[in-house]
């Protein structure tokens, strides 16, 4: 196996893409170029969080550079990275962040095809301690070109045409779909490129793990404190779960698509809406949930057929293994 040892012939992200857009004669190459400009916004960030935890230890945090301004925080400053990213790729016409309480509209020069909602630091309560956190996008296309409007972004999950994240762990991993499966990418720190590493990802069909902040269990409706209830003591004969909450989506979603099991971000008494956010949290995991194998539920309806319309709206969200949802929806189903 002399020969399996040392990889040589490496399928870099760039060369996934174009190998992609083959399939579809009629491209252009314009949403390889959108990618490779997510691309450098991931490794910007990638490289910042990795310099964050050294920063502060070695007294860098807050303090004022050369023009006097303030150190910027990590999650601005990853979100202008981002914006500038997508804006100067020629490729995005609307851009949705959680960091911007407005839609970005792309100016006319500058403005192409495509829409993307994306977080461009979530979880970020978890950097000071050195857990993962991430950038999760969605990826739609314009209706009309020379008339971009909020109604590009407010549009049904389904209606993506990518979706992905990143996550910044103990190695940096890019998952990512085109509707056409579920791929991982693992960042290379010595060629800086991201290597297919996790080919066709499927999520196994039931999972031993629940995911949930369970913190919040008194404000439960009933069929979320069923749920787990079961989970912890099942009567069919099957063994207990294992509960595993990191309380960063991008890690938790990461663990529930390699592993199975089902992530949940209920409603509850307090939250009626949950608490993350349709356009850049819940429709990107969920797209990548169904095209991995697994199934993404709202309490209501199949997570992606929801039509937001706000930008920042929240819903509840049950996602990952296609049984352990299923039993999620009989249990509402049963409720009602
Ligand atoms: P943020 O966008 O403010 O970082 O919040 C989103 C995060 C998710 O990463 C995670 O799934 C969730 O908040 C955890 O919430 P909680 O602390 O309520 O369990
Ligand atoms: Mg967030």
């Amino acid at each position: 196996h002399a020969a399996e040892a040392q990889r040589t012939d490496l399928m870099t992200i760039t060369r996934h893409a174009l190998n992609e857009q083959g399939r579809h004669p009629e491209s252009r190459g314009d949403f390889t170029i959108l990618l490779s400009h997510i691309v450098l916004g991931c490794k910007f960030v990638a490289s910042a969080v990795n310099k964050a935890g050294l920063a502060k230890l070695i007294g860098l945090a807050g303090v004022t550079n050369v023009q006097g301004e303030e150190q910027k925080k990590l999650d601005v400053l990853s979100n202008e990275v981002f914006v500038k990213a997508l804006v100067s790729s020629g490729r995005t016409c609307v851009l949705v962040s959680e960091e911007n309480e407005e839609a970005i509209f792309v100016d006319a020069p500058l403005r192409g095809k495509y829409c993307v909602c994306f977080d461009p630091l979530d979880g970020s309560s978890n950097i000071d301690c050195g857990v993962s956190i991430g950038t999760i996008f969605g990826i739609y296309m314009i209706k009309e070109k020379d008339n971009a409007t909020l109604e590009d972004v407010l549009q049904p999950g389904t209606d993506m045409i990518a979706a992905g994240y990143c996550m910044y762990g103990s190695s940096c991993t890019l998952v990512l779909s085109t509707g056409n499966g579920v791929n991982g990418f693992t960042l290379d720190p010595s060629l800086g490129e991201f290597i297919l590493t996790h080919p066709n990802i499927k999520i196994p069909k039931k999972g031993k793990i629940y995911s949930v902040n369970e913190g919040n269990a008194q404000n439960w409706d009933a069929p979320t404190a069923k749920f787990v209830e079961k989970c912890k003591f099942p009567q069919d004969g099957t063994s207990a779960k294992s509960l595993r909450y990191i309380g960063s989506m991008v890690a938790d979603v990461h663990r529930t698509l390699l592993y199975g099991g089902i992530f949940l971000y209920p409603a509850d008494k307090k939250s009626p809406n949950g608490k993350l956010r349709i356009l850049y949290e819940v429709f990107p995991m969920s797209f990548l949930m169904e095209q991995a194998g697994g199934q993404a539920f709202t309490g209501k309806q199949r997570a992606l057929e929801l039509v937001p319309t706000e930008i920042h709206q929240r819903s509840p969200i049950f996602l990952g293994s296609y049984d352990d949802v299923e039993e999620m929806k009989s249990l509402y189903a049963s409720e009602s």
